[in-house]
């Protein structure tokens, strides 16, 4: 005779209720709004954590939560005195209107704070910032020439960003909406090259060839507005730039010039070519910088199937390794030269500092020992920068000779610090790689210095004139990407590895983390799924 046995029939109960509950919680985490209490949701593999995040030590949640009232500072003082302009002036007390994005009411704070302030849990000042783009965001007032590069990175960026967090479809509209008119750089020109000044309002674009970094920074924000929108128009800007144009360049060692120009044969029509004086200039700092950053971060993106992408990345870190690394001669600090007609530069730009972060983080995925000792060696001499300026604030470039290493030429080199991010980006990338708690006590020791440094009392925090005087001299500019970035990689640094978690975002030169495709985030929300 059969016997039912009520603890068996208990353990089944329990075993079919765990299974109904993982089964809906993945379905339900592909389409509940990120802001409900399902801001956690189940993939096969790991949660995608956007929100919350708290590490588990109460010492490191202290330090994140003073992080979070510096972004409120901030965000204060510029909704008091400038909002709805594109940035600060929090000394002054009113909107900075000579910023790159000049006075067009762009909002640009505002757009490239969205992402910072929904990650931070700051939710009402988020929505008043949503509003704005609602009801306010009129590009057709941007009646002036803009900046394709930060166009791009700050709003497209921001927009797209806030669009994968959230899944409103407004910042995908807008998202859209300034991607179309970005278009127009590419109305007629050579080569596949875009014009490097956009006037939104216009439709229009000027500004003949722009540099490395300008035209090779297109690429994340590009392929996921098509994968969004369904539109592949975006994408197929970028396709013929990588599979076309640059094939007909001839790089040195994997690095590219800087300034590239079409060549004009004898009957005055242009060469099929593309080439550029010899003398022209190698870096991974301005005017260079993102190129690379983008090259490792679109195989990312692309779930590491755009191998394009990859081939040229790592060609670049071979041009690295044979033309750029130097070692100086007393302290042992790994830094990157410049190569300038034809002449080796020893100086570093603070704007160089990403590539501490990048190498690790290329390094770690591919597997490749050497280039992750150099991002790791990078980062300690980028925090030197910082160690050895009064102000324990690192200057806008430092350099490397019998009296200097890692630091500022008091008499020659650019002393500014605008509250800018790629040292302490560069922590945070290495904190999660490592979990070398040195990362955490240096991006502390930025934290305190900035609060020494660069808060003004009123509201917002802004840049110094020459990071040698310890009597701050303030420039009076607070920055966009001070929230963008600083603030946000700030946070995460003290958050715990689950929040915005490296295996599922890629973040683009201005912070924005955008999903990888391919299964890794469920927020990647290609255009079915959008609609
Ligand atoms: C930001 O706009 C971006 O990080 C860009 O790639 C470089 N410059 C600033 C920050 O320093």
């Amino acid at each position: 005779m059969r016997v039912i046995r009520p603890r068996l029939v208990c353990r089944c109960l329990l075993a079919l209720c765990v299974l109904i509950f993982f089964y809906y919680g993945f379905i339900l985490g592909h389409f509940v709004s990120s802001t409900s209490a399902f801001s956690s949701l189940w993939l096969s593999k790991r949660p995608v954590v956007i929100q919350g995040g708290e590490d588990a030590d109460p010492e490191v949640r202290i330090k994140r939560d003073h992080v979070k009232s510096m972004m409120k500072h901030a965000w204060d003082g510029y909704v008091q005195y400038a909002w709805g302009a594109n940035e600060l002036k929090p000394i002054s007390r009113k909107p900075h209107i000579n910023s790159i994005y000049g006075s067009a009411p762009l909002g640009a704070t505002i757009v490239d704070s969205l992402d910072t302030l929904f990650i931070m849990g700051m939710m009402d000042e988020f929505n008043a910032a949503k509003d704005w783009v609602d009801n306010d965001m009129n590009l057709d007032m941007a009646d002036a020439e803009l900046s394709l590069f930060e166009v791009n990175i700050r709003l497209v960026g921001g927009l797209l960003s806030a669009f994968s967090l959230t899944g409103d479809k407004l910042f995908r509209e807008r998202a859209l909406q300034v991607g179309e008119r970005l278009l127009s750089a590419f109305d007629g020109v050579s080569a596949g090259i875009p014009n490097g000044r956009i006037n939104l309002s216009a439709n229009k674009s000027s500004g003949g060839w722009p540099v490395l970094a300008e035209w090779g920074t297109l690429s994340l924000e590009f392929n996921y507005l098509s994968d969004v929108t369904g539109s592949d128009v975006f994408r197929s800007h970028i396709r013929r730039i990588y599979e076309e144009t640059i094939n007909l360049m001839v790089s040195m060692d994997g690095l590219y010039p800087v300034n590239i120009r079409m060549r004009q044969n004898k009957t005055g029509d242009f060469d099929d070519r593309i080439h550029w004086n010899n003398f022209d200039k190698y870096t991974l700092g301005a005017a260079g910088d993102s190129f690379y950053e983008y090259l490792l971060k679109s195989w990312l993106q692309s779930g590491k199937t755009d191998e394009t992408s990859l081939s040229l990345y790592l060609h670049s870190v071979d041009g690295v390794f044979n033309k750029l690394v130097r070692t100086s001669e007393k302290s042992k600090l790994t830094y990157l030269v410049e190569i300038e007609h034809e002449s080796v530069q020893h100086v570093m730009g603070h704007l160089t500092c990403f590539a501490g972060g990048m190498f690790a983080l290329g390094g770690k995925t591919l597997n490749q020992e050497r280039q992750f000792k150099l991002g790791a060696d990078l980062t300690s001499t980028c925090h030197q920068s910082y160690v050895r300026s009064p102000t324990k604030l690192g200057p806008e470039t430092f350099e490397f000779n019998d009296q200097l290493e890692a630091e500022l030429d008091r008499s020659s080199g650019a002393k500014y610090y605008i509250l800018r991010p790629e040292v302490i980006e560069s922590y945070f990338i290495l904190w999660r790689l490592t979990h070398d708690p040195r990362y955490r006590r240096w991006g502390w020791e930025a934290v305190e210095a900035i609060e020494k440094n660069c808060r003004i009392s009123t509201g917002g925090y802004s840049g110094l004139h020459n990071v040698a005087n310890v009597l701050p001299t303030h420039d009076d500019v607070q920055q966009s990407f001070f929230m963008a970035e600083t603030l946000k990689y700030l946070y995460l640094l003290f958050s715990d590895d689950s929040l915005i978690d490296l295996d599922q975002w890629v973040f683009n030169t201005e912070a924005h983390p955008l999903p990888i495709k391919g299964g890794a985030n469920p927020l990647y929300r290609p255009a079915e799924k959008a609609k």
